[in-house]
């Protein structure tokens, strides 16, 4: 049966705390003392030690569990990697992050996906940050906590968990996520406004990517694909020393905000206004902001509103942006802070560029104005399979043009479906002499890292039909061979190596 492979993170927060003398404190070992006597994370069989990579250049054999079957039947493998210390999450920071980005790092190549497991406090800054500090995500990074600890017969950890790991193992969703109490959400959209129920986040400004109830929804039209042909990559380090927040409120003075921008050192200000983008209407005030901007501090207009955008509707907001305040769209205070600390640590930007890239999507965290579409109240989505299918032989045929009439004709995203014989069309690209399809469907965001029905990857397929300059543009798009490929590989490289070996004896 099939069986995908999760790297749970395990950062602390109340998902994993334990009561004590003077309240809840997170507790070591949770895969041991909260998973394994749940049959939930655990259906008995033996334990099977998989490789998980814990230090630079270091790999362990640790412990795993399995879950039953799932309505797909297959099963979700997964291994625990633990932080030390855990944290309760109000006490992360970017070195923090830094180390959660190294973690899925050292270990993408040994998971088909990975759960973080956090505090619910700050694990909206956490899943904006990683979605800016992660490159080129061809995997699905999911983050999750808790209100309530797994140690309480009355909690919302079970749930949460059981959906992250269900969505790891069966979706290739290449975004950083953020699920909570039956739906994912794109991490940098999603915002704590709940302190207290298990309803804890909301996506003010975007829908839900998925519903995980008896079964799971994907909106798979949401979802981002990356699109150049690059290798995943992280960036560890973030100028979370040089950005601050500050929140307008009525009778703010001049002089305050004159002190924040005074602050040494600092390059990045997230102003959070009132509505879609006002501030007190004070030429002395507007000055001061001004000469911020101009001594190069990037300043970011976001609203205090949580549904809506920061827009030149007013004139005050529109003498903000004339003092060189950015306009930070719909996103949230979350995305704007932690994207400004991402962007500022990139020594090869300049702050022109940066306040350029404050105002576009660059991970699908803002709606930029041209994204506002209309539905055609006629649009007919034609059936995916006969799509997929007539895509299926279009391939087969080398037939480019074919090709892109079929994606152009179709409304639903189909690189990433499997056809009857459980291939994606990745996967027959990756066996076609015309390398054009290939780039054109990676270029496209189709998944490289998608398993057929054999458990096979578009690199495996590549390499066995011996299409090198396929392996190599796979390759180079971050494709590497699935944990499983790699023993079949040498084995049948072996074999080869002995076939030729027998037939160089015979030529003697
Ligand atoms: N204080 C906890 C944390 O963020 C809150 C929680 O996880 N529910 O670590």
């Amino acid at each position: 049966m099939a069986e995908s492979r999760v790297l749970l993170i395990m950062t602390g927060g109340t998902i994993c705390m334990v009561r004590g003398p003077n309240g809840y404190v997170p507790a070591k070992g949770f895969l041991e003392s909260c998973l394994k006597p749940r049959p939930s994370f655990n259906d008995g069989s033996p334990v099977k030690q998989v490789p998980v990579a814990v230090a630079d250049g270091v790999t362990k054999m640790v412990d795993t569990l399995r879950t039953p079957p799932s309505k797909h039947s297959r099963r979700v493998r997964f291994a625990a990697l633990e932080f030390d210390p855990l944290l309760d999450s109000s006490s992360i920071n970017a070195k923090g992050w830094g180390e959660i980005a190294r973690a899925i790092q050292r270990n993408y190549t040994l998971f088909d996906s990975f759960v973080i497991l956090h505090g619910t406090d700050s694990l909206a800054y956490t899943s904006s940050a990683l979605s800016f500090m992660i490159n080129n995500l061809g995997k699905s990074v999911i983050l999750t906590g808790s209100q309530a600890p797994m140690s309480e017969l009355q909690n919302d950890a079970t749930d949460n968990l059981l959906g992250s790991l269900i969505i790891a193992g069966h979706y290739m969703i290449p975004e950083v996520c953020l699920f909570f109490n039956h739906k994912l959400f794109r991490g940098n959209r999603a915002t704590k406004t709940n302190a207290h129920d298990f309803h804890a986040f909301t996506s003010p400004n975007f829908p839900p990517l998925a519903r995980v109830g008896i079964s799971a929804n994907i909106n798979w039209p949401l979802i981002e694909r990356p699109s150049t042909m690059q290798p995943f990559s992280v960036q560890t380090s973030l100028s979370t020393a040089h950005v601050a927040c500050l929140r307008i409120f009525p009778g703010i003075l001049p002089e305050m905000v004159r002190g924040v921008l005074a602050l040494k050192n600092l390059r990045g200000l997230v102003l959070e206004t009132f509505g879609a983008g006002n501030a007190p209407e004070d030429g002395e005030l507007i000055g001061v902001l001004k000469e911020g901007a101009q001594n190069g501090v990037v300043i970011v207009n976001v609203t205090q509103c949580q549904v809506g955008s920061v827009s030149p509707l007013y004139a005050s907001a529109t003498s903000l942006a004339k003092a060189g305040v950015v306009f930070g769209l719909d996103m949230t205070s979350e995305a704007a802070l932690t994207k400004l600390s991402c962007l500022l640590a990139n020594a090869d930007l300049s702050v022109q560029e940066i306040r350029k890239e404050m105002s576009r999507s660059i991970r699908g965290e803002l709606t930029e104005q041209s994204e506002i579409h209309f539905a055609h109240p006629n649009s007919f989505l034609p059936p995916k399979v006969s799509s997929l299918t007539a895509l299926g032989y279009a391939v087969a045929n080398g037939s480019h043009e074919e090709i892109t009439a079929i994606i152009k004709e179709t409304k639903e995203f189909l690189l990433n479906e499997f056809d009857y014989s459980g291939n994606t069309p990745l996967h027959l690209a990756a066996t076609c002499a015309n390398i054009d399809i290939l780039r054109d469907f990676l270029s496209q965001g189709a998944s490289v890292h998608l398993r057929n029905r054999d458990g096979r990857t578009p690199l495996f397929l590549a390499a066995e039909a011996g299409i090198e300059r396929n392996v190599e543009l796979l390759k180079k798009s971050g494709a590497h061979l699935h944990a499983d490929e790699v023993d079949l590989a040498i084995l049948l490289l072996k074999k080869a190596q002995e076939a030729s070996d027998e037939n160089s004896d015979w030529d003697i």
